[in-house]
């Protein structure tokens, strides 16, 4: 008979548009001193999952390829830290080049675990769950359909408390947070976790910044288009055409001190959106990108109350995959 698809469960209980259109209200009239801003949450439609997706392909994009790498080369080291009939949660299902990886070298090991994709869009599950091989015999796959917040208070969960778990957060997405608030959010993320338990991170330690600078103003203009589509969905969700494509451009920039790319959006024009004059020329804050030297990393266990236990790199040693626990 016909194999039966992995099935998600939905854990949202809140996070509503009507959330965000506020955020994007509060965001374009900052506190006196600050820019104004945008959520990073809007580049993550449909249209920017894939975009997103087009980006990981791209050989200026190299973090992709660099974690591909570290995970080929060290899945069966990684494989052996996590225990037999963990739960394997990684938040935001991600890349399935990436996480297949993984799975085929737990299903190598026979070793039995539960795989679970948490991410916001039921769609991007879909897909993410309809490329796994149905052929596992020791890994079995669901998907999470919630936010990041969501997945932690599943985790704590009676059911779940008391089993062994293995938190997988790739990509270098811890990135895309403030650093305090990176360590913040690993700081809930350990509060999850028992003594045994473990959490691999992936991040970006490139400290190159002509490397960096190209990776996100990609020369095929795939990663602008991705900055700009978070236009789209914002006039989709205030439900009005408030930004206007043709006078939006797109400018990175990176701070080699803090190890830190901004995507910031400009209009060539004065324009009023939502009762806010922006100035010609005005940056508004959409992104940050934040990479991790060796020292930043250390003040990051510590600031989350961590321990690594081991890290893999790549040849170049700018990536790694850090495992961690309590
Ligand atoms: C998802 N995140 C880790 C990507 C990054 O590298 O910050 C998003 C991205 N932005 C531009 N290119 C890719």
């Amino acid at each position: 008979g016909e194999k039966e698809r992995p099935s998600i469960l939905d854990i949202r209980s809140g996070v509503l548009d009507t959330d965000i259109v506020d955020a994007i209200k509060a965001m374009l009239t900052p506190d006196e001193g600050q820019i104004k801003s945008l959520p990073t949450l809007l580049l993550y439609d449909e249209k920017g999952l894939q975009l997103f997706e087009d980006i990981t392909y791209l050989e200026d994009y190299y973090l992709t390829n660099a974690e591909i790498e570290v995970l080929q080369t060290h899945a069966e080291e990684i494989v052996k830290s996590v225990s037999p009939g963990s739960l394997v949660v990684e938040l935001g299902s991600g890349n399935l080049r990436k996480v297949k990886i993984i799975l085929d070298a737990f299903e190598r090991a026979e070793k039995p675990i539960k795989y679970y994709a948490l991410d916001l869009s039921k769609s991007e599950l879909e897909r993410t769950l309809l490329g796994i091989p149905d052929v596992y015999r020791f890994v079995e796959c669901f998907g999470l359909l919630g936010t990041y917040d969501e997945g932690l208070l599943w985790l704590q969960a009676p059911e779940n408390a008391e089993k062994r778990k293995c938190v997988f957060w790739l990509g270098s997405s811890i990135g895309n947070f403030p650093k305090e608030e990176a360590a913040v959010f690993l700081r809930k993320v350990a509060d999850c976790l028992t003594d045994d338990d473990i959490c691999m991170i992936g991040i970006d330690a490139c400290q190159d910044e002509q490397k960096v600078l190209q990776a996100y103003n990609d020369r095929h203009g795939k990663t602008h288009d991705f900055v700009r589509n978070g236009l789209d969905h914002a006039n989709h969700l205030l439900g009005k055409h408030a930004f206007d494509q043709s006078i939006w451009n797109v400018v990175g920039e990176y701070d080699q001190a803090s190890g830190r790319h901004q995507a910031f959006l400009y209009p060539s024009a004065d324009v009023r959106i939502e009762n806010v004059i922006i100035r010609a020329e005005e940056r508004i804050h959409i992104e940050e990108s934040n990479k991790y030297s060796a020292s930043q990393t250390r003040d990051l266990w510590q600031a989350a109350g961590l321990k690594r236990t081991s890290a893999y790199g790549n040849d170049l040693n700018d990536y790694h995959l850090h495992v961690v626990s309590k």
